[in-house]
């Protein structure tokens, strides 16, 4: 369901607000913000050049690195005192980085996922089960204010805890489950190691984000639960989730809330901005937010931009999924490797559950890459029969051998209960 009217305002209403955003977004960081005061002066730009979003190429952009050299919180644009929440992005290397919000962020925030929520098909008579971690993770709470924006119940369950997870979706019959989509296949499995169909549960929708995931991933969660899978896309530094999400009916991109944050794609080498359609680095403007204002984000999520209106009626651009990042490239003895690409092959399988790890290691000067994968419970051949057939697989899209691939038993790899899987080990 349609939650706000802005989401179908037409495209040059939705213009005339985010020319107005922009250019109060760029004052606002420039009076505010020694960083963006120093990188504007530095490219010659001053707040008066930025009329609108014709002008936002002129703008430098942020990165990574920009919020690591203004650790903890150089990049905020209000006093301490504004501040009504503060929250930390899931880094899994280096400083985490710390996003603050004042009443008003969190307010935006609130009524972004509540249309997200209401895109995936969540209505206010729902029980929403929210397996995201609680606490500076902005998963669990992102969620959880959604959810009573829009109206729904919510059971803050948070991450993991198993058990009790699966005695809620059956005791309380909630219709709705958000978690990450590796979370989402273990608790199916677990459910399954307990005897109980999870198609006897009242489950309509997951929503799944926070990590990359494949459409055949996608198709696993949906076969294995018996609902519709819904992708939900956000990052701290711009908000939390409820950047964008799909909408239940087409599933076909995620729509991006462009009244406040406007998108771009980029040429990630170049950082010149790509045309409609093609893929490259998504670069976020926030347009709304007091306590961090973000000029041209590089995210590092590869994606891309579709403006052709959606069959559900909504006119905001499209996203499309993210498989993968800039950064995740692999170097293998020179040559490049998704891990996106691996993923794709194992999945495809069905004789492979989708469990693998990818292990980089260092001999002398030469990388050593290891893949290890489960075979899946059902699968009757002999593992080393599979094994060849997964490199027979692996060899027509990579242009690197695997130095080792091992087969080994289902249940035998590292599982995550909570947060975000970790599938690359670079010892390198
Ligand atoms: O992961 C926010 C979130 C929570 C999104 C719950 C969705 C659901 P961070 O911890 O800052 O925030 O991590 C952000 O996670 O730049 C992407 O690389 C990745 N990511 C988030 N959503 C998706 C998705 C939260 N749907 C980083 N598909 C982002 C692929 C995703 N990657």
């Amino acid at each position: 369901m349609i939650y706000s009217d802005t989401e179908v305002s037409s495209r040059a209403e939705l213009r005339a607000i985010q020319d107005g955003r922009l250019a109060e977004t760029v004052a606002h960081a420039y009076e505010n913000v020694p960083h963006y005061r120093d990188a504007l002066d530095e490219a010659n730009i001053s707040p008066g050049d930025i009329g609108g979003v014709e002008d936002v190429s002129k703008l430098p952009f942020t990165t990574k690195e920009d919020f690591r050299d203004n650790y903890p919180d150089g990049m905020f644009a209000v006093p301490r005192a504004e501040l009504a929440r503060i929250h930390a992005s899931s880094g899994t290397t280096g400083k985490p980085k710390i996003v603050g919000y004042t009443d008003s962020d969190l307010g935006i925030w609130r009524e972004v996922m509540a249309r997200s929520l209401s895109a995936a098909g969540v209505e206010p008579e729902h029980v929403v089960q929210n397996a995201y971690g609680y606490g500076l993770f902005t998963g669990g709470l992102g969620f959880h204010d959604g959810v009573e924006e829009l109206g729904a119940c919510v059971i803050p369950v948070g991450g993991g805890n198993t058990a009790r997870q699966i005695d809620m979706l059956q005791d309380l019959e909630s219709e709705v489950l958000s978690c990450t989509p590796s979370y989402c296949l273990y608790l199916a499995e677990a459910m399954e190691d307990r005897g109980i169909d999870p198609h006897d549960l009242a489950l309509e929708t997951v929503i799944i984000g926070a990590e990359p995931f494949t459409d055949p991933m996608r198709e696993e969660i949906e076969e294995a639960l018996g609902v519709t899978a819904v992708d939900v896309y956000g990052l701290s530094e711009i908000i939390g989730p409820g950047v964008s999400i799909e909408c239940a009916e087409a599933q076909d991109g995620q729509h991006i809330w462009e009244d406040h944050f406007y998108p771009e794609v980029i040429d990630p080498e170049t950082g010149e901005p790509l045309p409609e359609g093609e893929e490259g680095e998504l670069v976020i403007t926030s347009l709304t937010k007091e306590a961090l204002p973000v000029l041209r984000y590089r995210t590092g999520d590869m994606t891309t931009l579709n403006y052709e209106k959606c069959a559900c009626g909504r006119t905001m651009v499209r996203m499309g999924n993210v498989t993968g990042r800039a950064d995740d490239l692999l170097i293998v003895r020179g040559v490049n490797v998704y891990p996106s690409q691996i993923e794709e092959v194992m999945i495809d399988l069905d004789a492979v559950a989708p469990h693998y790890r990818i292990d980089l290691t260092r001999d002398g000067q030469l990388d050593r890459m290891k893949i290890s994968v489960e075979y899946h419970e059902n699968f009757e051949d002999s593992p080393a029969e599979l094994r060849d057939r997964i490199d027979s697989c692996l060899r027509e899209i990579l242009d690197v051998k695997p130095d080792e691939l091992e087969v080994v038993e289902p249940g035998t790899l590292e599982r995550t209960e909570v947060g975000k899987v970790k599938r690359v080990f670079d010892h390198r």
